[in-house]
């Protein structure tokens, strides 16, 4: 491959520095070693950057506790997957537990360097990866967390989806063709009718479109969040075939990007800054010279008609009989005993299988008729509601300062307490999603939530305080489109009156009686 880092006269950002001393790829072979030396003995740039790429996160906020971000995709985890991973939790005592993220994974707490050997041999015997889960790699695939059972999808993609995931990190062993990308790169593949994968903040996506009456993929590129900027995707002008010709053009843009992407301001990297450099037709003509197909002119128009479901709750499947049952997951933390629950649970009254949904939630699928009465009463339906309250059931947080050393603010307890109290004292017509992120980074994506929480600081009587910047008007679903700021710097003491407001005015709150 051409690399840009061999190009004369181009100056590199101090990532692609120590990318170009030593691949992130390379400490897989090191394990062993770190594991004996342990982590203060590492050197800093692989400790703290390198083994992300192996889904390996050094906490600042948590020295010697490590963050495990893992693969999903299409969010659907088995349960003897959910089981090992159960176990790996339970041996961090109190500082183990694990989050549901907001691209349908999880991400592991407390652990333990010297374990990683032994933790990613049992990952393997259940075929289970982390690879390339950070850093300048691709980030877990998502797609419907309905695939394959919702009465209205248009493509069962899980099978695509895989086979990108393969292509991509040469099934989970780790593909150094993607593994120096210029920056993070996000890909979904929307099978269904509402868009549940968000298209429109991905550098890919494909959503269903007929073409000349058959049925494949129009494509999407550019959408992503930073702290400088956030744009929407934009049409590609292709359309594909549900086939591997989206493993061949995910290949070909990421190759595209790989070898012309900008590597000298990391803030300026993403794909779209790509976009903009050539404008559309050059991206487009670089893109479809790679393929070994005639990239086909988009679908004048693609299939999603729907508005966005949340998928909690009791609801039939395609097929007869069965039903997939959504469980809130209140900011998408769980515990040990929840994840053995979780697999119990899936195992006892579904088929073994569990998917986890973009707004953090778990979805237990092919329960027969008969078992969900019985399903019903497990206690954890008390902990994860099937019909939780307006504002908890939507409810959407990044990790925040808790764990992430990115953070302005604490994210996640704050937004439980504030949205039960905000549901204590109000009558809400309808659920409002509410989505809370620590910094400007948007992991959290408060630009497609209805009220989003952006984390930043402010001066008040006289000290420096913790308070967020309040997004709205994000829409989901069909013709989605980004939200925007409209007030800055609210202190989180005096947050909720704020909301209280915001939520009377613009969505049909009342006080209650
Ligand atoms: Fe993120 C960096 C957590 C989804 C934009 N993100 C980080 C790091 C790794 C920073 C760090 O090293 O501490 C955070 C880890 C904190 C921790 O301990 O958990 C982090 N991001 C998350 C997660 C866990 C938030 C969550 O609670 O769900 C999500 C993990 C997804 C996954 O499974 O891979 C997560 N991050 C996102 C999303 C949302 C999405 O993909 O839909 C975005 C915005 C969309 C996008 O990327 O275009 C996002 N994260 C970022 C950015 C800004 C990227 C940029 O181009 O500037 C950073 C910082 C960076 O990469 O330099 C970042
Ligand atoms: Fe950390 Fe900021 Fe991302 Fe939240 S938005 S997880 S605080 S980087």
């Amino acid at each position: 491959m051409t690399s840009v880092l061999e190009k004369p006269g181009k100056k590199l950002n101090k990532f692609e520095k120590f990318k170009a001393v030593k691949d992130g790829l390379a400490v897989k072979d090191e394990l062993d070693h770190f594991a004996s030396i342990g982590w203060e003995a590492m050197e800093k740039d692989d400790r703290d950057h390198r083994l992300k790429w192996l889904g390996v996160f050094f906490r600042p906020v948590t020295p010697g506790k490590f963050m495990l971000r893992l693969r999903m995709p299409s969010g659907v985890i088995t349960s003897q997957q959910m089981q090992v991973l159960a176990e790996i939790v339970q041996r961090y005592g109190d500082d183990g537990s694990a989050d549901i993220t907001t691209r349908q994974n999880l991400q592991l707490r407390g652990v333990r360097l010297e374990d990683i050997p032994d933790i990613f041999m049992r990952m393997k015997a259940v075929d289970l990866t982390s690879m390339q889960s950070g850093m300048d790699n691709v980030r877990n695939l998502t797609a419907s967390p309905v695939s394959g059972i919702d009465a209205d999808e248009l493509l069962d993609v899980r099978e695509l989806v895989k086979q990108v995931q393969g292509m991509i990190t040469d099934n989970g062993e780790g593909n150094p063709e993607f593994t120096n990308l210029p920056r993070k790169f996000n890909i979904a593949i929307e099978g269904g009718r509402d868009n549940s994968v968000h298209a429109e903040i991905n550098d890919i996506a494909f959503v269903p479109a007929y073409r000349d009456g058959e049925l494949g993929f129009n494509v999407v590129v550019g959408g992503f969040f930073s702290a400088k900027r956030c744009a929407a995707a934009i049409p590609m002008n292709a359309w594909v075939q549900p086939n591997q010709q989206v493993v061949s053009l995910c290949r070909a843009i990421l190759e595209v990007f790989r070898d012309n992407g900008s590597r000298a301001n990391r803030q300026r990297s993403r794909l779209m800054w790509l976009i903009d450099e050539w404008g559309l037709d050059k991206f487009r003509a670089e893109v479809a010279a790679k393929l070994d197909y005639p990239l086909l002119e988009a679908a004048p128009e693609d299939e999603v008609d729907w508005d966005k479901r949340d998928h909690i709750g009791v609801h039939p499947q395609k097929q007869l009989g069965y039903k997939y049952v959504g469980m809130n997951i209140p900011v998408g933390r769980l515990m040990a005993q929840d994840m053995f629950d979780l697999a119990r649970m899936a195992e006892v009254y579904g088929a073994g299988e569990l998917r986890l949904t973009v707004e953090q939630n778990v979805i237990i699928p092919h329960v027969p008729e008969a078992n969900v009465n019985a399903l019903l009463q497990e206690p954890l339906l008390t902990k994860f509601s099937i019909d939780p309250a307006p504002l908890t059931r939507s409810l959407v947080s990044c990790t925040g300062a808790q764990f992430c050393n990115f953070a302005l603010v604490e994210t996640k307890q704050r937004a439980l307490a504030i949205a039960q109290e905000l549901e204590a004292e109000l009558e809400l017509p309808q659920p409002i999603r509410m989505h809370w992120t620590g910094c400007p980074n948007s992991c959290g994506q408060p630009q497609v939530a209805d009220i989003g929480l952006l984390g930043t600081k402010t001066r008040k009587d006289g000290k420096t305080v913790e308070a967020v910047d309040i997004y709205t008007g994000g829409k989901v679903g069909k013709d989605a489109h980004l939200g925007e700021r409209v007030m800055q710097a609210i202190p989180c003491d005096d947050l909720k009156s704020v909301l209280q407001d915001l939520m009377m005015e613009k969505f049909g709150a009342k006080v209650k009686a």
